[in-house]
């Protein structure tokens, strides 16, 4: 049984792994030409199958059509600035290893719990002995701030099995609201940084 589980899952391991050296490598891009990263880092997990088997009986997907999933193989991107996010999808849409098939924009569209986020789908072509398998991958992109938020959420989501005590519902939503204000505020230094820093160049020129 262990080794069945072991064959489903080698093509997700092996897509994270291949996903995680292309995604860093396009920061490193970034860094060689001394601008900006949209892309502060990169992480990546297959999703553990006793998650996988939950996920399926909570959403009803049968055993022999667990392929639908799309998180089973996971990626998060984060990014410093709100403004980063487009543009890691338009990097993102543009490549040709893969095609992005969904998108799923939680900054617009927050959830109810407060978790702030965008995905995006893709269908990623492996390399297998048996020849090309496509299979689907989940990128979550967020800033800094979102993740933040995201991370404790998630931690306590396992203490209380999702039903948080209603005080704590409300403080994860007041926090999800600072983290908003945070993100709002950078973005604002951010731009003045930007027009001083052009402000300066064209003194320079003179
Ligand atoms: P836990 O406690 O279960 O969360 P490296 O090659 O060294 O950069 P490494 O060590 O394989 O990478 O891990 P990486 O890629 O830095 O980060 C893995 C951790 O990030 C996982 O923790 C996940 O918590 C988290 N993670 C990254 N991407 C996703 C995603 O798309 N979905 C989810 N749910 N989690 C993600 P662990 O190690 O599993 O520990
Ligand atoms: P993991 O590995 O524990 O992170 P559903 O699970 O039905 O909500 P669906 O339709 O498959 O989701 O896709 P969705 O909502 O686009 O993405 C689900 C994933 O987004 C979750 O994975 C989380 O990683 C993240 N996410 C969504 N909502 C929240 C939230 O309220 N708080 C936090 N912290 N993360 C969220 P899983 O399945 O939880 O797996």
């Amino acid at each position: 049984m262990l080794k069945h589980w072991d064959l489903f899952l080698a093509p997700y391991k092996q897509a994270v792994e291949e996903l995680k050296v292309k995604l860093k490598g396009m920061r490193s891009q970034y860094e060689l030409k001394s601008t900006h990263s949209p892309i502060e880092f990169v992480t990546g997990r297959v999703k553990p199958i006793p998650s996988v088997l939950d996920k399926a009986a909570r959403k009803g997907i049968p055993l022999d059509r667990l392929e639908e999933m799309q998180d089973i193989a996971g990626l998060r991107m984060m990014c410093q600035f709100v403004d980063d996010i487009p543009s890691v999808v338009e990097i993102l849409k543009e490549r040709n290893d893969f095609e992005v098939v969904e998108e799923r924009n939680y900054i617009t569209e927050k959830k109810e719990s407060g978790y702030r986020s965008y995905h995006v789908v893709l269908r990623y072509p492996v390399q297998t002995i048996e020849g090309e398998k496509k299979i689907l991958v989940e990128i979550q992109i967020r800033t800094l701030a979102m993740n933040f938020w995201a991370t404790i959420e998630h931690s306590l989501n396992y203490k209380y099995s999702g039903n948080f005590p209603k005080e704590i519902k409300e403080r994860l939503q007041r926090a999800s609201e600072a983290a908003f204000q945070l993100d709002e505020e950078m973005s604002k230094i951010r731009e003045e940084i930007q027009e001083a820093q052009v402000m300066f160049s064209r003194k320079k020129e003179k």
